[in-house]
């Protein structure tokens, strides 16, 4: 257990209001610093905590920091700024809600811990629906949806908890009963100076995990694990859409049907496949049945959730359909890696409208295979003309148009669209340079379809 009486808070986003709400619970002291004058949750704070402090800073003050008993940071923080350095440098404690949530978590309930570049959310929604099916207690939550500290009121039987890198950099131990890394492609890179620091962030998971669920398929996971001596074969469960394991996970063909299975050398079960779009939806699924099975979820919980699994909003989502022309919904395509699984998910002929704000993103391999299957390219948003000059650089022909708004993006894809031709939102990029969230990207994609079929009936 952590001891200490005052606690300095870094950052008042989601995170950051729920160590507050948690640790004055607690009877300790709390203030807060932001980079920000009004940070998102100001007033919240202001009304029910008046009593915590609350300052801005930007960079944050050396001298703050070096007061502090103890420094809580959010995960959008930096942790290479300087002042935090220093902190660091002086023996002060800095770690994360997710350390706070692991020293109260009562240590009867089983942790799940699901991180990867891409499939966390959707994972963590199965194991958990997979564990609901089973009847049991479950909370889910942490990087998707609810912050971990908010999900101790509930005190169920087990945690599913779905971790980014940035989450995982800044836990200093995470003890779980099983975890994944369900894959491996560069995110975030304007956080980190090398791939090398993003996969050490995320491989943090398996450090102190009973049961360690891993990807075969994944040639960096797999390269990083062969130098680590620390992780026990004897709990590690390995699974593959590429081949037929022997022992562990994998996607087979039985009366020309597409199944998941399990086997060792005593048993064979069969699952039935997530009726969603995009070969990716294997992996998700094998990760997940390995996952719920380590925790004791039944054969049967797992065959129910996995035929029940409608998948998540705005993850390769189809839409709508409008004068033969298929309209899907991957705004949560945030990085390269997402719109790769989207664009050999969906059937040619595609026209994608991408770009949004890069993250320091190198697009060279979206450029590279955007030929196969992809018509056209309607480019939105802060780096767009990065992403058209890695196209051209590749195919100097390939027919690129840009857009202001989405509005004018759908608009523009359906003039150069036939019949037959799918438009894909699926931006590799995050959305903040237009948007709040993801979510109410998808919901404009959605509304400018809805508006494009409504003024065509009014001519
Ligand atoms: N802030 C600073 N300085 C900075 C960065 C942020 O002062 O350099 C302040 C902001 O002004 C703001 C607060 O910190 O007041 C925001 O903190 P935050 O960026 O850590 O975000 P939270 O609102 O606490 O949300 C975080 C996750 N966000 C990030 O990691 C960026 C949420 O994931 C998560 O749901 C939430 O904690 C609860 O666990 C979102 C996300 O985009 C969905 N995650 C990234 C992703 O999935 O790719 C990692
Ligand atoms: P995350 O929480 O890691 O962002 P989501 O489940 O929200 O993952 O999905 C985000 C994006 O990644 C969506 O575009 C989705 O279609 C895509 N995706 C989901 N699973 C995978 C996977 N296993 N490999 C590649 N892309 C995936």
């Amino acid at each position: 257990m952590l001891h200490f009486s005052t606690a300095l808070v870094l950052g008042l986003g989601k995170t950051g209001y729920s160590v507050v709400c948690f640790l004055v619970r607690q009877g300790i002291t709390v203030s807060v610093i932001d980079n920000r004058k009004n940070p998102p949750y100001l007033e919240l704070l202001q009304s029910h905590y008046p009593d915590v402090s609350v300052s801005y800073g930007s960079p944050f003050p050396v001298t703050t920091l070096l007061s502090a008993q103890v420094i809580i940071s959010s995960p959008g923080i930096d942790l290479r700024e300087p002042s935090i350095q220093q902190a660091i440098q002086a023996d002060i404690p800095v770690f994360g809600d997710i350390d706070l949530f692991l020293a109260y978590v009562d240590p009867k309930a089983k942790i799940i811990a699901i991180t990867g570049s891409n499939g966390k959310s959707s994972v963590t929604r199965l194991v958990a629906e997979m564990a609901l099916a089973d009847g049991k207690d479950v909370a889910w939550g942490a990087n998707y949806g609810i912050p971990a500290l908010d999900l101790l009121d509930k005190k169920p039987e087990i945690y599913v908890l779905e971790l980014s890198s940035f989450q995982l950099d800044i836990t200093q131990k995470l003890v779980c009963d099983a975890a994944v890394v369900l894959n491996i492609s560069a995110d975030h890179m304007d956080r980190y100076d090398h791939l090398d620091d993003y996969l050490q962030a995320k491989m943090k998971i398996y450090a102190n995990a009973k049961e360690c669920i891993i990807n075969d398929d994944e040639s960096r996971i797999n390269a990083y694990l062969a130098q680590q001596a620390g992780i026990n074969t004897s709990s590690q469960h390995h699974f593959s859409t590429q081949r037929v394991l022997a022992h562990g996970y994998s996607v087979c063909s039985k009366a020309e049907q597409v199944q998941l299975i399990y086997q060792d050398h005593e048993q064979q079960h069969l699952y039935p496949p997530l009726s969603l779009l995009g070969e990716h939806y294997y992996a998700n699924a094998l990760a997940s049945i390995a996952l719920a099975k380590t925790v004791g979820i039944s054969d049967q919980a797992i065959t129910m959730a996995l035929q029940g699994f409608k998948g998540l909003e705005h993850r390769c989502q189809w839409v709508d359909s409008y004068q033969q022309v298929q309209f899907y919904n991957d705004s949560k395509g945030t990085n390269v890696g997402a719109t790769l699984a989207a664009i050999t998910g969906i059937a040619a002929p595609i026209i994608l409208i991408a770009g949004g704000e890069g993250k320091g993103a190198d697009f060279s391999e979206l450029a590279k295979i955007i030929i196969n299957k992809v018509k056209s390219v309607v480019l939105i948003g802060k780096d767009k003309q990065k992403i058209a000059q890695a196209i051209q650089q590749y195919h100097t022909d390939f027919p690129l148009y840009f857009a202001d708004t989405m509005q004018a993006a759908v608009q523009c894809a359906f003039s150069v669209s036939n019949e037959g031709d799918m438009i894909l939102l699926s931006p590799a990029c995050a959305s903040f340079d237009m948007y709040d969230n993801y979510m109410q990207r998808g919901a404009d994609f959605v509304a400018a379809i809805k508006k494009l079929k409504y003024a065509s009936r009014q001519l």
